[in-house]
């Protein structure tokens, strides 16, 4: 170690090998990023990967999970040392993901740096992650991340200010230094606030809320304090119609991931008798929506699909929207809407980075993923709260409630069954024998037993032409259903292999069945045909949305 006259330490230390960033960022255990020099040899790797960060000005935030504070501290000084000329942080270092989002759009910001590990669990046993966004605002594509992988590999130390240079007062929003750095905390919820008063009619909805009640989740994560701000400050709903509202390192000791299996509370109101006419539920970092209505839980798939085909309604899209783009897991349902309004419809590889340059490019307004993701190019993030809204503005616009809005959409479009079945925590070589095993069989299993289609999916980014192989084996059925199933890349223990299953039925079929039971069929054929259940000794998913 040696220290300079500006207290600029250069810290020797071997690479870590084992950075390598997934569907969202880098994931590991809290444990891992608090061992020493952890967590900054990674922030040395995103610094020089990305390459031209010295005298620009980034974002700083996250989801307030155990570690933010320590993790925020280290990247301050890690970034004055590197010579970063200043960096915005959310005040208390918090700031949502969609919010980052905004602020480096708004602000023309180099980038920014985003503290979450997004639905996975928190505290000192759960886990965190890093990661990293650029001047579009959106995730780094697989370019930057790859670079990013590549430096951590070869590093052999990181430099840091010493911790003479001072400290930054997180909580006093405001102008500070760190050495020649700027520090500029801003306020979390200002601008992103201001940016959804601009989309939406907040005139309307704030009716809407005098005659029906809402009821919103946050899970004890990030969008707590936006939730306070527009729902219930600039919107006037009572405070009542927020439950888990205050951010906690350790999220009351839940997953905050916003589905049917980990928002019980929630649930639980929806389906007794005085149900509020919505309900819905943000994840840890504020970019993922759950949308309910009286006993009815709005398939994410269909809610892109619901969007889509009823986008002007709302202000900012009165216009109309340019193109639909949905992951390759999700269902058609957004595609049979698309090709209904005659505009483009895509289907990109698993995680946001792929909407991008659609997005960048004018291709596409409207962009959604199955695992309760949805968005638009207000910003280049998925967007927990705005797709909230867009429900609360397309209630409040059209009079009807949720469940009469899901039969008007089948009834015109037909509907999409849909589920998905994960099975957690797997030994990782066996989760990699099923998947390759499956791989090595697609050329038979194409054109036999009603598929159509059996392939792995390669994506060629029709802006960049860049290409990403091997994103999750598709079975195509001709009679309306589609198998996938793929690896995640999110998760910090094992493998955890994500089976999807859909299934087609025309607006003169059965509209109205539970998922589960529609799809019996289908689901029984996926155990024929690719046997996770026997493979793998597990005798049910973990997770069934
Ligand atoms: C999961 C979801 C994917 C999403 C990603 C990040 O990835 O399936 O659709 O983009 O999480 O979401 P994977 O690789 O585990 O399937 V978030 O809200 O956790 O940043
Ligand atoms: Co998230």
């Amino acid at each position: 170690m040696n220290v300079s006259a500006t207290g600029k330490m250069k810290i020797d230390c071997p690479p870590f090998l084992d950075q390598r960033p997934g569907t969202s960022g880098l994931r590991k255990k809290v444990a891992r990023f608090q061992e020493p020099h952890y967590l900054a040899m990674f922030v040395q790797a995103i610094f020089e990967g990305v390459g031209n960060l010295k005298g620009s000005t980034i974002a700083l935030g996250g989801d307030g999970r155990f570690f933010n504070r320590e993790a925020s501290a280290i990247i301050l000084r890690m970034a004055a040392a590197h010579g970063i000329a200043k960096v915005v942080v959310g005040k208390g270092g918090l700031l949502s993901t969609p919010a980052v989002s905004n602020i480096i759009r708004a602000r023309q910001l180099r980038g920014g740096i985003i503290l979450s590990a997004s639905h996975n669990p928190g505290g000192p046993d759960g886990d965190f992650g890093i990661k990293y966004n650029v001047a579009n605002g959106g995730p780094a594509p697989e370019a930057v991340t790859e670079a990013i992988f590549a430096r951590s590999k070869t590093l052999t130390g990181y430099e840091i200010l010493d911790e003479s240079a001072g400290t930054i007062d997180l909580d006093r929003v405001g102008s500070q230094k760190l050495g020649a750095m700027s520090v500029e905390i801003v306020d979390s919820v200002a601008d992103y606030a201001a940016l959804m008063e601009r989309l939406f009619d907040f005139e309307r909805m704030r009716g809407w809320l005098r005659g029906n009640d809402l009821l919103f989740d946050a899970m004890h994560a990030v969008t707590g304090p936006y939730a306070e701000e527009i729902l219930v400050k600039r919107l006037g709903a009572p405070r009542a119609a927020l439950i888990n509202a205050v951010p906690k390192p350790d999220f009351g000791h839940h997953h905050p991931d916003p589905n049917p299996a980990h928002a019980e509370e929630l649930m639980a109101r929806l389906w007794a008798a005085d149900a509020p006419a919505l309900g819905a539920a943000s994840d840890g970092d504020g970019d993922r929506n759950m949308i309910l209505g009286p006993k009815l839980a709005v398939t994410p798939s269909d809610s892109l699909a619901v969007l889509a085909a009823n986008a002007t309604l709302i202000p900012a899209f009165a216009k109309g929207i340019k193109g639909v783009a949905r992951s390759m897991p999700t269902s058609r349902a957004a595609d049979v809407v698309a090709a209904e309004l005659g505009i483009e419809s895509f289907e990109t590889p698993t995680g946001w980075k792929f909407f991008g340059n659609l997005l960048d490019a004018g291709r596409v307004t409207l962009c959604g993923e199955e695992s309760y993701g949805t968005g638009s190019d207000h910003v280049r993030e998925k967007d927990g709260l705005w797709a909230v809204l867009f429900w609360l503005n397309l209630l409040a616009a059209t009079g009807k409630s949720v469940p009469e809005i899901m039969a008007a959409h089948w009834q015109r479009f037909g509907r999409h069954y849909y589920s998905r079945h994960d099975y957690e925590a797997l030994d990782s070589a066996r989760a990699n024998d099923i998947m390759n095993g499956l791989r090595q069989r697609l050329a038979d299993l194409q054109g036999r037993g009603g598929i159509d289609l059996a392939d792995d999916f390669r994506y060629q980014d029709p802006i960049d032409q860049s290409v990403s192989e091997k994103q999750g084996v598709r079975l195509v059925f001709g009679n309306g259903g589609r198998l996938v199933l793929r690896l995640s890349g999110t998760g910090t223990e094992g493998a955890t292999l994500r089976l999807y299953i859909e299934k087609f039925v025309a607006r003169t079929g059965a509209l109205g069945l539970d998922a589960q039971a529609a799809l019996a069929d289908l689901i029984a054929d996926a155990e024929t045909i690719i046997g996770i259940k026997k493979l793998s000794g597990r005798t049910r998913p973990d997770v069934v949305t």
